[in-house]
């Protein structure tokens, strides 16, 4: 029986698991290195943390380690029910409020590691987290594709930690009840970017899809974001929200340092702003977190589900 101790949390309704004492030996070197480990070699560990009947789809796992550079504070290593994220903006401000529940970490400033590049997160002593997310951008607008009952439509295709299209699906108002609808949709724009073999910078596979409404409660957009993995982000998503805040700012549309409020389609809302770094943008965004278990996985090498029902 291996004993692998997780804390949950969740951010605006999105949960994260972060795993803190139990994980596989992933080595030394930058987290893109150990991010090639796992998946290699580990990914029955990463199944079995964020799988039924541990887990459920919608959680998101996040492996803390012990950075490359001595000088930042940690690494870490996000993934969900299908793989792995570059970042995740949710899942960051639920790992700095774990780490301070666990009392690594004060209020301050503190730079973690991901595959994709460094971020600084923010704590504030009331709780609340800003993190500087890595440099971010949009790579092209008002791309067409064809969209199965949907027809022809256009959306911007966005780097924000991960890769991202955004459509504006004004004047609809995404609402929760209508999340299966959402879902179907979303899902129906990713497979026509698959089919028509439209993709990010370097031919990156576009994963997550974004739909923008207006909100309902006064914030300045609300959104809908569908994961790799079919689950949709019940927070505002703080990658989606640095790669929409990349096309306010190339469109002109956000001045520097002024505040964008992202609510998301459960109601949650993420402050985003950004500052300009040569030709991308390097977005802040600000939430928080609620630790809501700490706790042990048990896994038990005689279940034959030990490692979690697998897609
Ligand atoms: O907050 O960046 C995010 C995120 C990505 C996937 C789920 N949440």
């Amino acid at each position: 029986m291996t004993r692998v101790r997780v804390i949950d949390s969740h951010t605006g309704g999105e949960p994260t698991r972060v795993v803190v004492e139990g994980a596989p030996d992933l080595g030394r070197g930058t987290m893109s290195d150990r991010l090639n480990r796992f998946r290699e070699d580990y990914d029955h560990f990463r199944s079995a943390v964020v799988n039924e009947p541990r887990g459920s789809d919608v959680m998101v796992g996040a492996v803390l380690l012990p950075p490359d550079n001595p000088e930042n504070r940690a690494g870490v290593l996000y993934f969900n029910n299908v793989g792995y994220l570059g970042m995740c903006g949710h899942g960051t401000i639920g790992v700095v409020t774990v780490m301070n529940y666990l009392g690594l970490i004060e209020a301050g400033r503190h730079m973690l590691e991901t595959p994709v590049g460094a971020v600084i997160a923010t704590l504030t002593p009331t709780g609340e987290v800003t993190v500087e997310n890595v440099p971010s951008y949009r790579y092209r607008k008002g791309v067409e594709c064809n969209v199965d009952g949907l027809g022809l439509i256009r959306g911007d295709i966005a780097w924000g930690g991960n890769w991202f299209f955004l459509v504006d699906a004004q004047p609809e108002i995404l609402r929760i009840e209508d999340v299966e609808h959402w879902t179907n949709t979303a899902a129906r724009i990713r497979e026509a970017l698959h089919r028509e073999n439209i993709r990010g910078e370097n031919n990156a596979e576009i994963d997550h899809i974004e739909l923008f409404g207006p909100s309902p409660t006064g914030a300045d957009s609300r959104n809908f974001v569908l994961c790799p993995g079919m689950a949709y982000d019940r927070s505002p998503c703080g990658t989606g929200t640095s790669a929409k805040l990349a096309c306010l700012a190339a469109d002109g549309k956000l001045a520097e340092d002024a505040i964008w409020r992202q609510e998301s389609i459960v109601g949650s809302e993420f402050q985003g702003s950004y500052r300009w770094e040569g030709d991308r943008v390097r977005p802040s965004i600000t939430g928080r977190a609620y630790v809501n278990a700490d706790a042990s996985l048990l896994l038990d090498s005689r279940d034959p589900f030990c490692w979690g029902i697998r897609r």
